[in-house]
């Protein structure tokens, strides 16, 4: 019999959540074999809605669903953690400075690293997905210094499953015939979904649009604009998407990427493809036994090298932005 693992998930009680909370207990994130317990972190005003939430997670009768902790307590949900979503963040309200969020989330995201640090497991995978999702990650690490910063990783998922689905749509394929799409840099408009090194049923990606102009303009800005557009038509933001691509990063870097293929996630810049050390980026990754392993040596042209270089800029300002805060 294999034990339970913990598995935390914060914003317990928001919309990703209740799309992501489905696919773990069905077993479609750690396996089909592994059992596991939910522990669910949200602020105190939330508990009664969370209620709710454990009381359909029950209804679901899956046996692989062992115990489910709702709390507002990061000791309780933190304790023994093997994984943890980190979804929970303070959303941007009208009105509010870019440096406000920031500030906000910055305080969120230390309470949570200084827990993980003290109670979970030392080998704990952490995917953050609240905003700003790659300074979060960051701030989360440096304040949880006994678990390595490659445990700590920042979701572009869904940015790769957008751009991976819109390339499929201009070619008129089925979705998983379009593999290795990238996106470089920050979640935010500043990514750079990358289609120059996909590839359409093997073959590669650029030959069969034929259109440069368009994988450099059109493509490019539709995937840094989706979440807009997203909100802009169903007056929230992405959700079912969101959890899917979640649960797609943390399967992936649980169970290892199939031979020739890679997948992005943000992780600590190691200053791969020249980019600055000590930001949490998106770099394109393969994955074995639980480690991650930047892909290397990718010829990286003058209109890429300008992209990378803008999404860098930006994440280097949150960094010092974040700090400052942290001064205060
Ligand atoms: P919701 O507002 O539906 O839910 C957020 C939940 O987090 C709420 O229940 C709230 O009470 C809780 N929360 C706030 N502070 C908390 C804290 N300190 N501890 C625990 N829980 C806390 O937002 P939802 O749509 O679920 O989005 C969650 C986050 O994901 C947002 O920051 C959003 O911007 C971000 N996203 C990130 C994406 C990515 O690709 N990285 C894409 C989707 C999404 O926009």
């Amino acid at each position: 019999m294999t034990e339970p693992i913990n598995v935390v998930v914060t914003g317990a009680a928001g919309q990703i959540a209740y799309s992501l909370l489905y696919q773990l207990a069905a077993g479609s994130v750690f396996g089909p074999d592994q059992p596991i317990n939910l522990h669910l972190l949200d602020i105190p005003m939330m508990m009664d809605v969370l209620q709710g939430v454990v009381m359909e997670l029950q209804d679901l009768a899956l046996p692989l669903l062992r115990q489910v902790v709702p709390t507002a307590d990061p000791a309780v949900a933190f304790k023994d953690a093997a994984a943890a979503f980190l979804v929970g963040a303070m959303p941007r309200k009208q009105g509010m400075e870019r440096r406000d969020l920031l500030s906000a989330n910055v305080k969120i995201f230390k309470i949570q690293g200084e827990a993980l640090d003290k109670y979970a497991r030392k080998n704990v995978k952490v995917l953050v997905v609240g905003n700003p999702a790659n300074t979060n990650a960051l701030i989360c690490s440096h304040y949880a210094p006994s678990i390595p910063k490659e445990n700590f990783t920042a979701m572009t998922r869904l940015d790769q499953n957008r751009a991976q689905a819109a390339l499929a749509t201009r070619l008129g394929v089925q979705v998983d015939k379009v593999q290795n799409v990238i996106i470089w840099g920050n979640h935010s408009s500043t990514q750079f979904p990358d289609a120059f090194h996909a590839t359409v049923n093997g073959k590669p990606v650029p030959a069969a649009v034929n259109d440069d102009a368009w994988l450099n303009e059109v493509f490019v800005e539709t995937i840094q604009k989706r979440g807009a557009a997203v909100i802009a038509a169903r007056k929230m933001s992405s959700a079912m998407s969101a959890a899917k691509a979640a649960g797609d990063h943390m399967r992936d870097w649980w169970m290892g990427t199939k031979p020739g293929q890679w997948v992005s996630m943000g992780v600590l810049s190691d200053g791969s493809y020249e980019m600055p050390k000590g930001v949490v980026f998106s770099f394109p990754v393969t994955i074995n036994n639980g480690k991650f392993e930047i892909v290397q040596n990718l010829p990286i042209n003058e209109f890429a090298r300008g992209k990378l270089n803008a999404t860098a800029k930006e994440l280097e300002e949150e960094r010092v932005d974040a700090h400052s805060v942290l001064m205060e």
